[in-house]
């Protein structure tokens, strides 16, 4: 049976005063919930990752880090390896966040080594993708999230999939307050399935978690949550106050 997740992606935020508050605050708040069936991970900026870990020893809480560097080391300055990351209790990894594809111009060749190379380092990765509005607007959503898969996840053998997690991610309900409908959601991670299903095998397809991203907020993350085939969310601008992280989780 897949896991729910609700995971936090907390991007260029918290100095380490606010990171030690915001564990603390999720640490305490998921203390009383029942969580057998659902993962719980913050991803804090790099610097922040040693004191994360840290406080969030002996809780349920998980700690990822938010992109990697493809190759183990090197003349790569300012990059981080999934080495790095391995060596200091980092079990989880996100790529292919629609900021650093639109902001750092990382394409799917590049997204497919990363991949790769998390993998290699045994780290899990949370792999997001999703369509922009203009591909939504020419009706071509479907095939943009056909592609961004191909390109950076179906080369890999069946067995590797225990260690992906897959994050929709419509880049036009980003940060903006516009979140996709449960309707919206539910279609394309249906969609998802199916090609993991012909990629692959129905079982497979049905063992991956696939998390919706994009604007969710405590007010909405029920409806989008209560979908079949939505295993839980990513979560941006929500997950920086625990309260509302707590409360998103409560929802699934
Ligand atoms: C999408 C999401 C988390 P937000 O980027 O990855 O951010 O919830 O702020 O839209």
């Amino acid at each position: 049976m897949r896991k729910n997740i609700v995971a936090g992606n907390w991007k260029m935020n918290t100095n380490l005063k606010e990171a030690k508050k915001l564990v603390k605050g999720v640490r305490k708040g998921i203390k009383k919930l029942e969580l057998d069936s659902t993962r719980v991970i913050i991803a804090p900026p790099f610097v922040n990752l040693p004191t994360a870990i840290k406080r969030a020893k002996k809780s349920k809480v998980e700690v990822a880090a938010q992109n990697m560097h493809q190759a183990t080391s090197g003349a790569f300055t300012g990059e981080v390896s999934g080495e790095m990351l391995k060596g200091i209790g980092v079990q989880t990894v996100i790529l292919g966040h629609s900021e650093r594809r639109a902001y750092f111009g990382e394409k799917d060749a590049v997204l497919k080594e990363k991949v790769d190379s998390a993998l290699t380092q045994e780290l899990e990765v949370i792999f997001c993708f999703g369509e922009e509005l203009k591909d939504r607007q020419a009706d071509k959503h479907f095939k943009v999230v056909e592609d961004q898969l191909k390109k950076a996840l179906f080369h890999l053998e069946a067995n590797s999939y225990k260690n992906i997690i897959l994050a929709y991610e419509p880049v036009w309900a980003i940060g903006t307050g516009e979140t996709a409908s449960p309707e919206q959601a539910q279609e394309i991670h249906a969609h998802v399935r199916t090609l993991l299903a012909k990629k692959y095998d129905e079982e497979l397809a049905e063992s991956v978690s696939i998390l919706y991203g994009g604007s969710v907020k405590p007010a909405n993350a029920k409806e989008l949550f209560a979908n079949k085939d939505v295993d839980g969310g990513l979560i941006g601008g929500a997950a920086l106050k625990a309260e509302d992280f707590i409360a998103i989780i409560k929802s699934i």
